[in-house]
């Protein structure tokens, strides 16, 4: 692929920014009552309006054009065949196959995945009924009430997010609970709450070597064995994985082991077994609700033109502000308590997979790669770091999400939230000028003084831009559209910065240097060859615990 910088389009843009990019989205709104209608799409429950947004109609043609010119159609027909496109580490990238609810073929090495794909759902939905109908019993013959998923990364925050998305869908009797970090706190904190006798594991790891979640397995395994003895482990522990060798050696039957493929991202996975705490949670067919709801966004994604696209124009507006207006960061504000989650998986999908400083081709990018991704639900963060957003220095494109509807029936709240929900979008467009502010404080009875002196501390200058999705309701399978719209548009954003979005070598130095400091932590352990940061504070450890 050529670098996005020698593409017509790149050049085009930048000129166009120049001419453009400063354009205050009040003109361009009263320019043109119909930009509602215009930048605006609809797919199924989702309306997407990205009219607040700097862009006008030659924009959106140019940033098209350039996800032409970097290869969309190419780029997305090789993922939806099944080619290799993780080249990296050699992969195909299917967690598409893993919705694909039209059962289309798609060939791995010549082999359709589809007849594995729905094995696999077939046996999570016999377990989560068995489960859910109480036949599955603990070793003491009483039904599960708390599930305990262990896992991290990719194998913990799709699931923990979509069972907190989806939390009016659960039954007060079936609790779900997540464990991730290697800090103990994490796993004594939730099993204070659990009974052994009636606590199910599903222990998640694609490799099935993950330090922490090995660490909290083992720990959680010693708490069931202590109670229970060591025959409850095959009534209580149940491995998701590509990992036989390793789920067995663990000391779980692989019986009991639920079954996905290397050519499922970990940060991609909630769609496979992973998601199995999911269908715990909810039941499995709200499961396959909200894989309907990804293959809706799927097939959307597949055959609509860029200009149309959901995906593709979330993508491409993202790059406008990274590569042409010069925005670090983006933030995603749920106006949604229960997607109180989706920044952090968020965080994960985007950063982790376009967090990268080298092209495909191995030189080293000469272009601003994937942002800063930051986010709370709202109102939390209106009354935090909204300040920055409104009146700082720094351009952050916001992501509103609201539902029309809500679940709970506390009538009078939602359209507190919703007014909320609308009225940020409103006042990062339009801003207040120094004179409207300086008029308001006059007619409120200020003096001209202090009127004069407070007005640029009041004024916003506006032009911030911002994209809403409002659904009617959030059910699994808006739920399962609104994620697979995004892992889409961080696949456009790779595409066109020429990185692969679907390796991530960055986080394992790190996990090396862990696994050399570990034993050096221990008192008759001299700390090896560091820098004289880390020795001293191995020392200060060692010393604050009264080791030496
Ligand atoms: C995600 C990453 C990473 C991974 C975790 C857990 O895309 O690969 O977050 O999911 O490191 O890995 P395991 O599932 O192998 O334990």
């Amino acid at each position: 692929m050529p670098h996005p910088t020698s593409l017509p389009a790149w050049h085009a843009l930048e000129a166009h920014a120049q001419a453009i990019g400063d354009d205050h989205m009040r003109d361009l709104f009263a320019r043109d009552p119909d930009r509602f209608s215009r930048f605006s799409l609809r797919l199924g429950d989702l309306l997407v309006d990205y009219s607040k947004n700097r862009v006008i109609h030659q924009t959106m043609a140019l940033l098209a054009d350039l996800a032409r010119e970097a290869g969309f159609d190419e780029g997305r027909r090789q993922m939806f065949e099944g080619r290799p496109i993780n080249a990296t580490e050699h992969r195909p990238v299917l967690h598409v196959a893993l919705r694909n609810r039209s059962n289309r073929p798609i060939l791995v090495d010549g082999r359709d995945v589809m007849p594995d794909v729905n094995a696999a759902l077939a046996r999570m939905r016999d377990f989560s009924e068995r489960v859910r109908s109480g036949a599955w019993t603990g070793a003491t013959g009483k039904a599960v009430t708390d599930v305990v998923n262990i896992g991290i990364g990719g194998s913990d925050l799709g699931p923990a997010m979509a069972c907190d998305a989806l939390a009016p869908y659960t039954r007060p009797d079936l609790r779900v609970h997540f464990v991730s970090n290697v800090d103990g706190s994490h796993l004594a904190d939730t099993l204070a709450g659990c009974d052994p006798e009636t606590t199910l594991f599903t222990v998640a790891s694609k490799t099935f070597t993950t330090q922490e979640t090995l660490a909290n397995a083992t720990s959680a395994r010693r708490w069931l064995t202590g109670a229970l003895g060591e025959a409850a482990v095959a009534r209580h522990f149940v491995a998701i994985s590509t990992n036989a060798e390793k789920v067995a050696a663990f000391g779980i039957d692989p019986a009991h082991m639920f079954v996905f493929w290397d050519w499922v991202g970990g940060r991609y996975s909630l769609w496979s077994s992973i998601g199995l705490p999911i269908a715990l949670a909810v039941g499995f067919e709200r499961f396959e609700e909200m894989l309907d709801g990804a293959h809706a966004m799927d097939e959307h994604f597949r055959t609509a033109p860029p200009e149309s696209n959901l995906p593709a124009i979330l993508g491409l507006l993202g790059i406008w502000y990274n590569n042409f207006l010069g925005a670090d960061a983006v933030a995603v504000l749920p106006y949604d308590q229960h997607l109180r989650r989706l920044p952090a998986y968020l965080q994960q999908l985007d950063m982790e997979s376009n967090g990268k400083g080298t092209a495909r081709d191995g030189q080293p990018v000469a272009w601003r790669t994937g942002p800063v991704l930051f986010g709370e639900p709202g109102t939390n963060g209106q009354h935090a770091f909204y300040q920055l957003i409104h009146q700082g220095t720094r351009l952050i494109p916001c992501d509103f999400l609201v539902a029309a509807e809500c679940h709970h029936g506390l009538a009078e709240h939602h359209p507190l939230l919703l007014a909320n929900a609308l009225a940020q979008p409103e006042a990062l467009m339009r801003g207040r000028t120094m004179d409207e502010v300086h008029a308001d404080m006059i007619k409120a009875g200020m003096g001209a003084d202090e009127a004069a002196a407070l007005a640029p501390h009041r004024t916003f200058p506006g032009n911030r831009p911002s994209t809403t999705l409002l659904y009617r309701r959030l059910d699994p399978h808006t739920l399962g559209m609104i994620i697979a719209l995004y892992e889409h548009k961080v696949f456009v954003q790779g595409l066109v910065w020429d990185v692969n979005s679907f390796d991530q070598w960055g986080v394992e130095l790190g996990k090396k240097l862990a696994q050399a400091i570990l034993p050096e932590l221990s008192a008759d352990h001299p700390a090896a060859d560091h820098d004289c940061s880390t020795k001293g504070l191995i020392d200060a450890i060692r010393a604050m615990r009264g080791d030496d």
